[in-house]
Formats: structure tokens, sequence, C-alpha cells
């Protein structure tokens, strides 16, 4: 076989993301066969501390302390962002310019104004991009799009998704800093909208369509905590919970939960889709089983289908085990890395593209300005 082409990652940030997408590089070529092989050349943190330990546990063969200097490398073919949101677009405007190839964390961006300019660049610019939405990659959401794709749910009337998670509930959890910036609007942008709901947002708008309008409510439980980096009490302003409803371009409606204060739920991402002819259901929890009702079977023998998606003709299966066994949440960023290296060899753009997540980044939006001003809001199309 002829030796891979070399892709060299210059990874910026390395935190429980940058943990995910740096598996996702190792195991790959042990897995797919792919033209190209991601060499990690270059991990890159304000500690050099910190980002030594991670290179030398992961296998970088080099740091860097300031990512201007990461993109300025000549070595470096991909700039890969898994910093706090507030530094997505600075991040990949100038990795764009410089002609590198981007992989950006989720969300694209803090909002849809400035996720504008980041199409713009990108675009302007040419180069190969995706955003990590990496639930569209476990075999049974991806099982879910092709048996929608195929029209075998007819016309969808339902789509209802939650994600709920009860890591903040304690008063005493300060905000902003190392692992908790998620909790400071100035880093994060929002709170559970951006970071649990984009994910729901994401699939939807993948398996159903565009979403038109929106009506939405958010909460702030925990109104003050204490900064961790002023070391002073401020106040919280991230939404800690957001429900919103919707109506899709092809008709149905949507509606969305989404929490860090169900007590007992750690990461339970579900979704059903109700449509005419059949229904989905699929729920993270239990990532292989995808659950299918066919009002088409025989009406003595219908009922739910419980689908254990690890066959070798099920999507990525094959390149796994022997059918029956399972993978998990790592593998679907291993898929994402396939799919980004596939996509790099056949030409073709690896969905999410930053244009597709900047459509999540537009409902994002409409979903927090609905829930401030107590209105349904439209969609800016994008
Ligand atoms: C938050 O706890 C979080 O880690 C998100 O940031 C991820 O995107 C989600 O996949 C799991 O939960």
């Amino acid at each position: 076989m002829a030796a891979k082409k070399p892709l060299n990652i210059g990874l910026v940030g390395y935190g429980f993301m940058g943990r995910t997408h740096s598996n996702g590089y190792k195991r790959v070529n042990d897995f797919f066969d792919l033209e190209y092989r991601p060499v990690l050349k270059a991990v890159c943190g304000r500690s050099a501390a910190n980002a030594q330990t991670f290179a030398d546990k992961w296998g970088y063969e080099s740091i860097e302390t300031d990512w201007r200097k990461l993109i300025d490398r000549k070595d470096i073919d991909a700039i890969d962002i898994c910093t706090p949101n507030n530094t997505h677009a600075e991040i990949a405007i100038a990795a764009a310019a410089a002609g590198k190839m981007i992989l950006c964390e989720k969300p694209l961006s803090m909002d849809l104004v400035e996720g504008q300019t980041m199409v713009e660049a990108i675009e302007k610019a040419g180069v190969p991009n995706t955003v990590w939405y990496n639930y569209r990659r476990v075999p049974a959401v991806t099982l879910a799009k092709q048996l929608i794709d195929e029209g075998r749910l007819g016309r969808v009337f339902h789509y209802r998704a939650n994600f709920l998670q009860d890591w903040t509930i304690s008063s005493e959890l300060p905000q902003g800093g190392a692992g908790l910036w998620r909790l400071d609007a100035a880093a994060a942008g929002s709170g559970v909208t951006g970071d649990l709901l984009a994910h729901c947002i994401d699939t939807a708008l993948w398996l159903n369509g565009g979403i038109s309008n929106v009506s939405a409510m958010t909460e702030t439980f925990i109104k003050e905590r204490k900064h961790s980096e002023t070391g002073k009490v401020e106040p919280v302003s991230i939404d800690d919970a957001c429900a919103f409803l919707c109506r899709f371009e092809n008709g149905s409606l949507g509606l969305f939960e989404s929490t860090r204060y169900a007590r007992g739920h750690k990461a339970l991402y579900t979704f059903e889709i109700n449509g005419e002819k059949a229904s989905i259901k699929w729920d993270l929890h239990d990532l292989h089983r995808l659950e299918y009702f066919d009002h088409g079977d025989e009406s003595k023998l219908r009922g739910w289908r419980s689908i254990h998606v690890t066959d070798s003709d099920h999507p990525y299966m094959k390149h796994w085990w022997v059918p029956g066994l399972q993978i998990g949440y790592e593998h679907t960023f291993v898929h994402q890395v396939a799919d980004f290296l596939g996509g790099l060899a056949a030409g073709k753009p690896t969905s999410p593209t930053f244009r597709e997540a900047l459509a999540t980044q537009a409902v994002c939006d409409a979903v927090l300005d609905s829930a401030e001003v107590g209105q349904w809001q439209t969609v800016v199309p994008v």
C-alpha cells in the first residue's frame, strides 16, 4: 500500500476536548483505510508545563505557548481549536488567513454575528473546515439519518429532544477558569443553549431540516458565583436551563429542553421523531440502540423494534469489531477524523462545515433572543 500522506495537526487547547480529538487522530488509521495520516505535530497552551505534560502523554512532537506562532509554522497543515468559545473566532480567522485547514470545537462562535465573520474568512480562504458536532457520528444517529432520507418516516409531525445534566447544582461551584469557563458568559457566550442545545439543534437540522421560528424560556437558578479568576462573587449571566418550541420548515413541530439542574442525569441526550409512516427514538445512554416503529408492519406483529446498531452494514461499524460488539462516545470523534480525511482525499467538504454550523448558531441566537423578549423569533436564514 502507498505511504499515507501526512496531515500535520496543531492542536490549540488541551482540556477535555483536546483529549477526545487527540484520541481520534491517534486511532483513526488503525481502523480506517485512508489516504491521509494525522501527525500530532504540536500542542499549544498558555502554560508550557501543562502543554509539555499533554504532549508527552499523547505523543505530540512539540509545544507552543502562543497560538499565533503555531499558525505561523510552515510544518502545520491543520489547526484544531479546542479552546473556550470566546477564542474560536480570532484563532479561526487567523488560521484561515494563513491558509490552514480548520477543525473547530462546537459551538462555532459566541453568537451569529461573530460566526458570520468566521464563515466569511473561511470561505474567502477556501480552506477545508469542519465543526465537531460529534453526536451525528454515533452509528445509530447516522442510521436514523439514512432511514429518514430513504423516506421511511414519511411526513414528519414532531421532533423532540432533551439534553439533561446535573453538574452545576451546587452554589459553591465557582465560574470561570480551567474547567469552569462554561459557567462564565464572557468565555462561553451562553449556558446550556450553546453548550448542550447546540448539539440537539445540529442533529435536528441534519435529520429534519431548517427551523423557521422559535419561542423560548431560560432560567439562571444560581444568580451569583465566585469567579475563579477575579476571586470576587460576580453575577452569573449564562442560562442554566432553556426550553423552546419551534416550527421546522417542513411543517413539523419541535420541542427542546436542556438543563444542568436535572438531578440524576449526567448526559441524557435523547430525541424522538414522529412521522406519518414511522417513528424513531434514540438515547445517548444506550447509544447503539435505535428504536423504530413502522406502521407498515403487519398489524399483529407491529411494535417498537429495538435495533442494536452494531452490524457490519450499519454506519461505521464494519471498521470496528465483529457484529454485536459495541463502541462508545470516543469513537464519534474517530469517525469525524475519518470523514474529514476521506473528504480531503475526495476533495469534498466534511459536514458540518462552518457554514452548516452557522445555521445552528442562528437558531441558538433566536432562542436566546426569544427568551429575553418573551416572544416568538424568526430564525435568520444563513
Ligand atoms: C458539558 O458538560 C459537555 O461536556 C459539553 O461541553 C459537550 O459538548 C457535551 O458533549 C457533553 O457535555
